[in-house]
Formats: C-alpha cells, sequence, structure tokens
C-alpha cells in the first residue's frame, strides 16, 4: 500500500490530535487511501520536539523547520503551531513542492492567507485548512439532507461558538490573546469555525454587520510556549499584560442566495465549554446541531403530519456520512478524535486521488476576508460588503 510521510510542526494541543488522526485513519478507513507515516514531529527546541516525537510516535524529531521542509523523503508538511508561523511554514513548504495542512485560522491576516494561496496554487500542490468540526457526521448529514432539498430554500442559520475557559480574568495570557501571534482573539480562534459551518451548508457571505468586544482588558502573563487554554489561573500579584484582541464578536449576516442569519463567538460564556452550534430554517422544514451532542441532528420537516410534527433525533451512526468507516451502532460516540480522523483521511485522498479538498487555502482566505469585514463593521457601526 502507498505511503505518505508527514511532517508536523508543532506538538502542542493540535499536535496530539493530528498525531491521533494519522495513527488511526487506516484502522476506521480500510483499505487506506494511503498509509500517514509519521516520519518527523518539529518543535521549537529539541528537548520538546523529542518528546512528542516519543509521544506522538515520529520516527524522527528537529527543533529547524526549514531543513525539515527541505526533506525530499517528506511528502506532507502539516502546521499546527501559532497563526504568527502559519504563512512563513506554509509558503516555504510550497515553494519545496510538499502537500499542506494547515490549522485555522489560516493566517493571521487576510494578505497573509492570500500569499499562502497564492503558493500553493503556484506549486500545484493539494492544501487544506483544518475546520474540522463540518466532518462531525451530523454536520455532514445536515449537508447532505440541505442538498436533497429536504429543508427547501433557506431562509436563516443561526450560529454560535460559546466557550469559558477565558472567563476567569486570571486565566492567562497566553499566544490566543496576542494580536502580533494570533491575528485575532475570538473571531480567528473560533467564530472562524461558525464561518466554515455556514459558508459550507447555506453559501458565501456577502455581507456583514458586527460587534467585537474586549471584556477583560489585561491578563497574567503566561510562562511558557504552549497555551493551556484556562488550565493554569494565575495566582497572587502577577504581572499583567493589555488584552489587544477581541473576547467577543456578534454579526449578522448576508448570503449570496439570499438567507440571513447571525454568528455569535464568546470564550467568557461560563457554563458554555464548546457550545458550537447551529439552527436552519428553510421554507421545508429545520436542522438544529449542537457539538456538545455531536452524535445529534435535530430534524424537523414540514410535510410531516400535522399532528406529530415537530423537531426530533436522528442519532448518527452506519447510515450516514462514513458511516461504514466509523462505529457499527448509533450513538456509539463520536468524540473530537473521529473528526480529525475523517478530516486527515480526506486530505490523504485527494493526494492520491489528484482531487480538490474542502476547506482548502481558499475557504481560509475567504473566512479571513469576511472576518476582517466583521471587525470592520463593528468599528464603523455599518454593513461591510466581503467582496463578493
Ligand atoms: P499549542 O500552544 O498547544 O501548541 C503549539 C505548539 O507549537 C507548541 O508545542 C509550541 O512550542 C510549538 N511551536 C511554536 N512555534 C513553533 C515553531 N516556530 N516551530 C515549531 N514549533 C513551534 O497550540 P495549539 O492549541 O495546538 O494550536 C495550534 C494551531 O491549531 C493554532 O493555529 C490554533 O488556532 C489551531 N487549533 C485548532 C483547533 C481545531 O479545533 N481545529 C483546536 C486547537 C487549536
Ligand atoms: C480554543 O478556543 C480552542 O482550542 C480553539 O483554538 C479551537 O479552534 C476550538 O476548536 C477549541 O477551542
Amino acid at each position: 500500500m502507498r505511503t505518505l510521510k508527514v511532517a508536523m510542526i508543532g506538538g502542542g494541543f493540535m499536535g496530539k490530535a493530528h498525531s491521533l488522526a494519522y495513527a488511526g485513519m487506516p484502522m476506521f478507513f480500510w483499505p487506506a487511501p494511503a498509509i500517514p507515516v509519521r516520519q518527523t514531529v518539529v518543535d521549537i527546541n529539541d528537548a520538546l520536539a523529542k518528546e512528542a516525537a516519543d509521544r506522538y510516535g515520529f520516527a524522527n524529531y528537529s527543533s529547524d523547520w526549514r531543513r525539515v521542509i527541505e526533506d525530499p523523503e517528506i511528502d506532507i508538511i502539516d502546521i499546527v503551531t501559532p497563526n504568527n508561523t502559519h504563512a512563513e511554514i506554509a509558503i516555504a513548504a510550497a515553494q519545496a513542492g510538499k502537500h499542506i495542512i494547515s490549522e485555522k485560522p489560516l493566517a493571521r491576516t487576510t494578505e497573509e492567507a492570500k500569499q499562502m494561496l497564492e503558493a500553493v496554487n503556484k506549486a500545484g500542490v493539494k492544501h487544506m485548512v483544518a475546520f474540522n468540526y463540518r466532518r462531525t457526521p451530523a454536520v455532514t448529514l445536515a449537508k447532505k439532507y440541505i442538498e436533497e432539498g429536504a429543508i427547501g430554500n433557506i431562509l436563516n442559520f443561526r450560529g454560535t461558538y460559546l466557550q469559558d475557559w477565558s472567563a476567569d480574568p486570571n486565566s492567562p495570557l497566553s499566544w490566543r490573546f496576542r494580536k502580533d501571534i494570533a491575528g485575532s482573539g475570538t473571531l480567528g480562534d473560533i467564530a472562524t469555525h461558525v464561518i466554515d459551518f455556514a459558508r459550507y451548508l447555506v453559501g458565501e457571505i456577502t455581507e456583514v454587520m458586527g460587534t467585537s468586544n474586549t471584556w477583560i482588558k489585561e491578563r497574567p502573563v503566561q510562562s511558557g510556549g504552549a497555551d493551556k487554554l484556562g488550565a493554569v489561573k494565575a495566582a497572587g500579584d502577577v504581572q499583567k499584560q493589555t488584552v489587544d484582541v477581541d473576547d467577543e464578536i456578534s454579526t449578522l449576516v448576508r448570503f449570496e442566495n439570499g438567507a440571513v442569519g447571525s454568528i455569535e463567538a464568546t470564550r467568557n460564556a461560563w457554563g458554555r465549554n464548546n457550545f458550537l452550534t447551529f439552527e436552519i430554517h428553510g421554507d421545508k422544514g429545520s436542522l438544529s446541531f449542537n457539538y456538545e451532542r455531536r452524535d445529534e441532528l435535530q430534524v424537523c420537516f414540514s410535510n410531516d403530519p400535522d399532528d406529530r410534527r415537530g423537531f426530533r433525533t436522528i442519532y448518527t451512526g452506519p447510515a450516514h456520512p462514513n458511516g461504514g468507516a466509523l462505529w457499527p451502532i448509533p450513538a456509539l460516540g463520536i468524540g473530537y478524535g473521529e473528526t480529525k480522523i475523517i478530516e486527515a483521511h480526506d486530505f490523504i485522498a485527494s493526494i492520491v486521488d489528484d482531487t480538490e479538498v474542502s476547506p482548502n487555502f481558499y475557504d481560509g482566505y475567504r473566512i479571513s476576508v469576511i472576518s476582517d469585514a466583521i471587525l470592520e463593521s463593528a468599528a464603523s457601526g455599518k454593513w461591510v460588503r466581503t467582496g463578493v
């Protein structure tokens, strides 16, 4: 069976998720399109890189991503580092002829995203941006129902991404709160997942009318590089620095096909953990999804008899998208790992079959344009068009 050698840059939270996906993918998708080989992992120093290699099953490790990109043995560069590094690594990887999967958001700015898109197009390599939540089977099922016309013409999309890991002011100022590293706050970090849902399920967003807030103006400086995501709180008299990114955004949206809707995202919503949701209303029915109950898609169809019409729950399983590869009984439990395994499968299949995969760098670029429009609208108080 064909193999593809992966160099993964970054050994933090997403390093763990992507390694699991490479290891698990052939166990779920068999025969696999190709076997991903965990060849080399890179982190900022040898100690961290070696630890990542031992833990995540990579044959080699390095603290120099530039040298690894030049390695002729490597087929795929997997970028799982903070956002400030995505553009430089991806552009160099494209120039070296490697296929690239990058974590989201694609880049800190639209200019960086545009340069990344140009580089992969010029090199003719395969590219993907890791908005994995759309690969939750219930979300893919929603897409299937929409394409089949089961809910008719879409009128409205309501999407949220609510978390609380940084609601505590003592949750530290990690790289996710620094504009120079992250590019933006909640907007790039989590609202982009909802924008991806909106574009995937409804269509292109043409216009936004947004607001943005930073509730906690300064936070304790975090020691160490990898983000602990609020798991370690500062105590006592600690040094604090200003937060220069958004804590919360909300926006109205208009779609190319005439639908309207709203997107809200915050990391300050006590009690909400990974409350990534959508509700879509069409002229023949409605769909509703909450990632915290990710085996379930709520559906309501207008042609159900009057006396039994209402939301009912479909538990995803073998009859649904990727069901044959996953678990043999509905509701055994889809996890975050499975979304990454499906993502790894679809990316590797696109390389083997020479097809385009989505979401790719074009989608990442468009999401960046829409994100900029939200901030511009928040500053001006006016509707802002997104260039389509
Ligand atoms: P993290 O802070 O847990 O880990 C980042 C790792 O990259 C650390 O080990 C750090 O030492 C390393 N690193 C930093 N600069 C490097 C460099 N120049 N060369 C090599 N290694 C370097 O970060 P996390 O949470 O894994 O985030 C990484 C990316 O993944 C971000 O873009 C983030 O937005 C995205 N992400 C996506 C998620 C999703 O659901 N799709 C979930 C979490 C993060
Ligand atoms: C933190 O908000 C975070 O890890 C995001 O970076 C991810 O994209 C999201 O999926 C989970 O939460």
